[in-house]
Order: C-alpha cells, then sequence, then structure tokens
C-alpha cells in the first residue's frame, strides 16, 4: 500500500526547474572526477529523524504525523515505519538506512521481548530488502534515551548498566549483521559528565573502552567485517562528553589499541558544537587514516545545541566534499542525521528536504571538482611549504639534522626573513569565481 500518495519518484531535471520535488543538481548517472555521482554520495536516511521524529521540543508536542496510519508502540507501527521507509528511499533512489535498535521496535520492559520484536522487523527489513538496491549503512543502540542511561551506558556508575548496555549492543551487532550493515556506531550520548566533584574520569574512560573491546571481539566473532565508528560530540545532552571531536576520540582510540577496528562517523553540527568546522574534522580523521562515514546535516551559527538542520550552505558542502575526495572517498556514506524544522511537518516536507540535502552535496561535489581541475589553490598551498623542498627545510623533513647543527645554521642566517603570505583574500576569491563565475 502507498503511503506517500502523491509523491512520485523524484528525479533529476537540472537547474531550472520550478519542481519542488526535483533534483536540480544530483544526477545519480553524471560522472564526476571518473565515478559517477551516486557512488561519490552513498545517501543513507536515518530512521530516527525521518521516521520517528514528529517535531517534539522542550516546549510543545509534535506537529508531524509519524503514525503511517497504526497506533504508535505496536509491531504493526514498527512494520508501518518499515514499509515507509522503503517507499521513501526508493523514492528518492536512497541506497542505505542507518538506525538505532528502538527506533526500530518499540522497547519493552524485558529485554527479552524487545530482543524478540528486533528478531521479527529484521525479518521484515531483510524482506524488503530483497528486490532492492536498498542496504544497511550502519546500525547503532539507543544508550541515551532510557532514564537507566542517565550516567551513561560504559561510563555508567552502575555495573548492572553496564550490562544492559552490552546486552543491547550485541542485539544491535546482530541485527546489523543479519541486514548486511557496513558500519556499527558508538555516538556516546551519555558518555561523559556534569561534574569532576562526583566522577572518575579515568575509570569511565577505561570502562567505556572495554565495553567497545567486549563489542569488537563479538562482532569479529559473528563474521562482522565492517567498520567500528565513534562519533563525537563535544556537548549535549551532557555538559562535557568524552568524544570531544575528532581530535579527541582518535586520541582515545589510539590509546585504547582500538584503532584496527575503528573509524570516525563525522557529524557536522558536531564539529561546530566543538567549536570546529565540518571540514576541519574531516580533515582531522583523515590524516589519521580514520575518516570512515558523515552524519550530514548543518547547525545554526546563532543557536548553541545540535540543530540538525538538512545541509543547505553550500560552501561547507564544497570543503566537505574536498576533504572527502582528497581522502580517497568514504568507506561509510552520507548519512542524513537531520531533521526537518518543526513547521515543516509534512509528507511533502520530508522529502524536500532530502532533496534539499542531497543536491546541496552534489553541488558541493561539483563544485570540488572544479577546485581540483582548476589546481590553482592546490598549488598555492604545495608552494606555501616550499621551503622544506631542499636545503635545510628538506634535511629537517629527512631526519638529518640535529638541534645544535639547526641553532648553529640560524646563528649564521641573522633574521630569517617573513613567510611567504597566507594569500587567504586571493585564494577565497578564486573559490568565489570558481563557484559563480
Ligand atoms: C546525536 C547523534 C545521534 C547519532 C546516533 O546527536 O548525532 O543521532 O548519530 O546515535
Ligand atoms: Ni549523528
Ligand atoms: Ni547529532
Amino acid at each position: 500500500m502507498e503511503i506517500f500518495k502523491g509523491i512520485k519518484k523524484i528525479a533529476y531535471e537540472g537547474a531550472q526547474t520550478k519542481n519542488a520535488l526535483a533534483f536540480r543538481f544530483y544526477d545519480p548517472e553524471r560522472v564526476v572526477l571518473g565515478k559517477k555521482m551516486s557512488e561519490h554520495l552513498p545517501f543513507a536516511m536515518a530512521w530516527w529523524h525521518n521516521l520517528c521524529a514528529e517535531g517534539t521540543d522542550m516546549f510543545g508536542r509534535g506537529t508531524a504525523d509519524k503514525s503511517f496510519g497504526e497506533k504508535y508502540g505496536t509491531m504493526e507501527h514498527a512494520r508501518a515505519k518499515v514499509d515507509a521507509g522503503f517507499e521513501f528511499m526508493q523514492k528518492l533512489g536512497i541506497k542505505y538506512f542507518c538506525f538505532h535498535d528502538v527506533d526500530l521496535v518499540p522497547e519493552a520492559d524485558d529485554i527479552k521481548v524487545t530482543n524478540a520484536r528486533l528478531d521479527e522487523i529484521s525479518d521484515y527489513i531483510l524482506e524488503k530488502m530483497k528486490g532492492t538496491d536498498i542496504k544497511c549503512l550502519w546500525g547503532t543502540a539507543n544508550m541515551f534515551g532510557n532514564p537507566r542511561y542517565m550516567n551513561g551506558a560504559g561510563s555508567s556508575n552502575s555495573a548492572d548498566v553496564f550490562c544492559f548496555a552490552a546486552a543491547q549492543v550485541k542485539k544491535a551487532l546482530d541485527i546489523t549483521v543479519k541486514l548486511g550493515g557496513k558500519g556499527y556506531v558508538f555516538w556516546g550520548g551519555r558518555e561523559g559528565y556534569e561534574t569532576l566533584l562526583n566522577t572518575d574520569v579515568k575509570f569511565e574512560l577505561d570502562n567505556i573502552a572495554r565495553l567497545m573491546h567486549l563489542a569488537v571481539d563479538y562482532g569479529r566473532s559473528i563474521g562482522f567485517k565492517g567498520d567500528f565508528y565513534i562519533e563525537p560530540k563535544p556537548k549535549e545532552p551532557m555538559k562535557h562528553q568524552y568524544d570531544f571531536d575528532a581530535a579527541t576520540a582518535i586520541g582515545f582510540i589510539k590509546n585504547y589499541g582500538l584503532d584496527k577496528d575503528f573509524k570516525l562517523n563525522i557529524e557536522a553540527n558536531h564539529a561546530t558544537l566543538a567549536g570546529h568546522t565540518f571540514e576541519h574534522d574531516l580533515r582531522i580523521a583523515a590524516i589519521n587514516g580514520m575518516l570512515g562515514s558523515i552524519d550530514a546535516n548543518q547547525g545554526d551559527p546563532h543557536l548553541g545545541w545540535d540543530t540538525d538542520e538538512f545541509p543547505f550552505d553550500v560552501y561547507t558542502s564544497t570543503m566537505s566534499m574536498l576533504e572527502i575526495i582528497n581522502a580517497g572517498g568514504l568507506t561509510g556514506g552520507i548519512n542524513f542525521d537531520a531533521k526537518t524544522r518543526r513547521p515543516s511537518y509534512t509528507y511533502e516536507d520530508m522529502f524536500a528536504a532530502y532533496v534539499l540535502g542531497m543536491d546541496t552535496f552534489a553541488l558541493g561535489l561539483i563544485n570540488a571538482e572544479k577546485i581540483i581541475k582548476d589546481g590553482r589553490i592546490e598549488l598555492s598551498r604545495k608552494q606555501r611549504y616550499s621551503s622544506f623542498a631542499d636545503g635545510i627545510g628538506r634535511q629537517i623533513t629527512e631526519g638529518k639534522v640535529t638541534l645544535e647543527q639547526l641553532s648553529a645554521y640560524a646563528e649564521k642566517m641573522g633574521r630569517p626573513a617573513l613567510p611567504g603570505s597566507g594569500r587567504q583574500e586571493q585564494l577565497q576569491e578564486i573559490v568565489n569565481q570558481l563557484l559563480f563565475g
């Protein structure tokens, strides 16, 4: 039964179309830098925002009806969400989905009941996947919503809560593997603290790593070949979260010997909450060989929280696609961890939001290609370090000099000339020229 009646398959109609439900820039077949757009941009639907979130906020109830004709909290409703999700992805040409355990089924008091529900729904999802080219990008366990996780999951002060988290991770891994998921995410929703007065930071970090090692051991034992991801976020809901940003998460991963199995899932709005640009965290992940997947969304520069808006900022998508291409692409995908604004509550808005997000990334890709092909930015960046290409600079990078030798060199040299200009404004003008010229 069709759920989104009246909404046809979204087609690429080109930049001039006036049709709200059409792609202006995302043309899956278009070849960019030797690869189809659809290969550069492995888009994914986020089960939670798209099929579950109704627009509730601290001050008001939901505005969107996501019942899809069934009663909330029932397995009929869980199935209706599967139906809606698959119709939605097929109409948009989206090839992947991401989920938390409790996005799929209502959670029961008894975990055995929840797990049986997860078995049932994953059978249904598998059935739906057959005959389509839709795949699972990643799964995860929601270890932040239920009150038992008030102090985190791996970081909880309660051993029983730690056990319960382990049980959820085990089942979420089972379901991810069953659905052929490429990755498994740990977003440390409440892995953090409110005050040091009651917190043993070292103990909590050790325990989070213990949970992750247990997950890796179990995942590999059931044949999970994909990547585990940490999704960094500095705050919200906790005042201070341990996976603050890419650099912090990489330090944690290396410190605890998790680097063979873990990469990062970088979310735009989390990077900006940490005081970085999205592209900064992408670069940090990439240079450490840990750029896995991304959660595509954007924040609001005037608001200090995770607003999870659909990406609209083409400068950011351009700079991020540059980072992604320069890193050799994503092993994961581009998950729209984004929600429509509360007053955009219609089915049409759900589609329009994905059209916006997908077109924004398509534009980013098209622009990144222009910048790469033009070559001036890259050349200028290389030239900026040219003093290390030969002479003393080269000896430094080759590790051939001692501190004494450098000191002697400096004494002989006298005052060094100022480093060459950064040419920032010239480079920014080149970007504008390539984007709008
Ligand atoms: C919340 C996170 C969350 C993760 C998955 O801020 O972005 O949605 O992506 O648990
Ligand atoms: Ni996210
Ligand atoms: Ni987020």
